[in-house]
């Protein structure tokens, strides 16, 4: 090694050490030095075409591996523009890193380039925002940071590093380097605790446990199965902007004024939970608050008042484990309850086998995603991504659930571009598909150049019905039909965009087509876009019928 390394070095070696390969980035004047720095490391940088989709992309990456991703973005407008990304990544409790290039410190306060109080400005979406001060400690720094992200609940957090720091030159013996970090330390759930967990679920009546976001990888749902196997009590990720209405949860919304107990394992009592309590749950509903982070705790144990059973501060996957572990010392509850409960969340109306659009040129969305179905079926380890917008849930409640990745709480659209190119990093062979809609592909339709350039092939499948229609529908409902404006696109033809940039394009106007354009997307082993004109429909509202509740 050097004598002398510059800071920007102590930032690419340091991030090495901590076992990152890869910066999703976008180049800018105060991060140069840590491009020209990463060259003596085997990081690979992926530069992307807006700041926001590095951080996406660093967001995919920590929901699919637990592991936090890493974005870089520069000081200034880099960071303004990757800040907002980083609502999405906290809300779906993703461990990453925002790495922002700042301008100098000699330079603060007297109106330097593109000078900024840019931790100040990351701090509300991330768990911790701050602004590096030593060249010596940048690698203490990043540790922290890693740390951070992933410890408690996950999360982005963010770094701001002066380039001033980054340009310094120091004696390589003054260098604190981080040491490769062992599981972070998390609380468990003590087994008297657990015990009465199982208890209360033994003895309630319906008993639904609620799980977090971070849960929603492939090793989650593993843990969640086990977990519901184990107690015969439904286990429900809630990661959903609409919540207990969420479309993939099928008809679950209308059983929740049965349920008498509510467990929250690591899952905040918030609006997707609708707080359990009345009047969308029983008045006296039961609850038991487990979360990792104690002010959330105590936020439902206040909450929940005289119907509080247990509230303690542990991690979601460990109190799963601790549970799973308990219960096979008592006496499982029967399994009526979970069926019922599993029958209502796989509730789909029988019409929409066959259903047909009544435009012509125009795909209903069912049609779509019936067609769609066999190849995400097709194989295990297929990932898919669906965004939000009303196809978004059409997508979630006819797709099946392998892995998969959504717009998630903050109920932001746009991501899912690039939460499909951070998953082709972590799933290399099998195919990868995206659902959007036409107003949210224009959020980063440049991705796709990213994409052709790295040789990252996915499928995205756009519904297209020239319309930002989720919010159309509110019009509709709200204000009546004579007063929707403001949202209705052009038929535009992304797909030929798509081809522009070096990617596969297919245009769709008829179902008889739109099975042969996806093998065709697949087999160009390009990332392609099949561009698909449907009817504006609804989001699906899935309620029981009458038979259902008879049944
Ligand atoms: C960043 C962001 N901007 C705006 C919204 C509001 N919003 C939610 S869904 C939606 C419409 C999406 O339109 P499209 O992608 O075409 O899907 P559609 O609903 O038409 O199926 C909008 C504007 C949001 N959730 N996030
Ligand atoms: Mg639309």
């Amino acid at each position: 090694m050097k004598n002398t390394l510059r800071g920007a070095d102590v930032v690419a070696q340091s991030l090495q050490r901590l076992g990152c390969k890869r910066i999703f980035t976008l180049s800018g004047n105060h991060i140069m030095s840590v491009f020209d720095a990463v060259l003596e490391t085997d990081i690979e940088l992926v530069h992307v075409r807006h700041e926001a989709a590095a951080v996406h992309m660093a967001d995919g990456w920590g929901r699919l591996t637990g592991t936090p991703g890493i974005a870089m973005v520069t000081g200034g407008p880099g960071h303004v523009n990757a800040v907002g990304a980083l609502f999405a990544a906290r809300a779906a409790e993703s461990p990453m890193v925002l790495l922002s290039g700042h301008a100098a410190t000699w330079e603060l306060g007297r109106g330097g380039f593109q000078e900024l109080r840019q931790a100040e400005m990351a701090a509300p979406v991330t768990k911790a925002s701050w602004t590096a001060t030593s060249t010596a400690t940048l690698g203490q720094d990043i540790a922290r940071a890693i740390r951070i992200a992933r410890e408690g609940r996950p999360g982005p957090v963010h770094i701001s590093v002066p380039s001033d720091l980054l340009d310094e030159v120091i004696d390589a013996s003054a260098i604190s380097w981080p040491q490769v970090q062992a599981e972070v330390a998390a609380p468990d759930l003590p087994p008297a605790i657990a015990d009465s967990v199982i208890a209360a679920i033994h003895s309630a009546r319906r008993p639904i446990i609620f799980a977090p976001p971070q849960l929603s990888n492939a090793g989650g749902r593993a843990l969640l199965s086990d977990l519901e196997a184990a107690t015969n009590a439904p286990v429900v990720i809630l990661e959903s902007p609409r919540g207990l209405a969420d479309a993939g949860l099928g008809a679950f919304q209308d059983l929740i004024t049965k349920v008498d107990l509510v467990v929250l394992l690591g899952k905040a009592l918030d609006f997707t939970t609708r707080w359990a309590a009345a009047p969308d749950y029983r008045s006296d509903v039961r609850l038991i608050a487990i979360d990792p982070e104690a002010a959330l705790a105590e936020r439902a144990m206040k909450e929940a008042g005289d119907r509080l059973i247990v509230g303690c501060v542990a991690d979601a996957k460990l109190a799963a484990r601790t549970i799973i572990a308990r219960a096979a010392f008592s006496e499982p509850r029967g399994k009526e309850w979970l069926r019922e409960a599993r029958a209502a969340i796989d509730n789909r109306p029988a019409e929409w086998a066959s259903v047909v659009s009544s435009k012509p040129g125009r795909l209903h969305p069912a049609e779509l995603l019936r067609t769609l179905r066999p190849y995400v079926e097709r194989c295990d380890d297929a990932v898919l991504v669906c965004d939000g917008g009303e196809i978004g849930q059409w997508a979630q409640s006819i797709l099946p659930l392998r892995q998969r990745m959504i717009n998630g709480l903050s109920g932001s659209i746009g991501s899912s571009l690039s939460l499909a190119l951070s998953a082709r990093y972590f799933e290399q062979n099998a195919p990868i598909f995206v659902v959007l809609g036409d107003g949210t592909i224009g959020f980063h339709l440049a991705e796709f150049e990213t994409a052709v350039r790295r040789s990252l092939p996915f499928v995205a499948i756009v519904g297209n019905d020239a319309c930002w229609n989720a919010e159309s529908q509110i019009q509709f409902r709200t204000y009546g039909a004579d007063r929707m404006h403001g949202c209705d696109l052009t038929p535009a033809r992304y797909d030929l965009v798509v081809a522009a940039l070096g990617g596969h394009g297919e245009f769709v106007e008829r179902m008889e087509d739109l099975a042969a354009a996806i093998e065709r997307a697949l087999e160009s082993g390009k990332p392609a876009c099949i561009n698909v004109m449907i009817e504006s429909v609804g989001a699906p509202n899935i309620r029981l019928t009458e038979n259902d509740r008879l049944r």
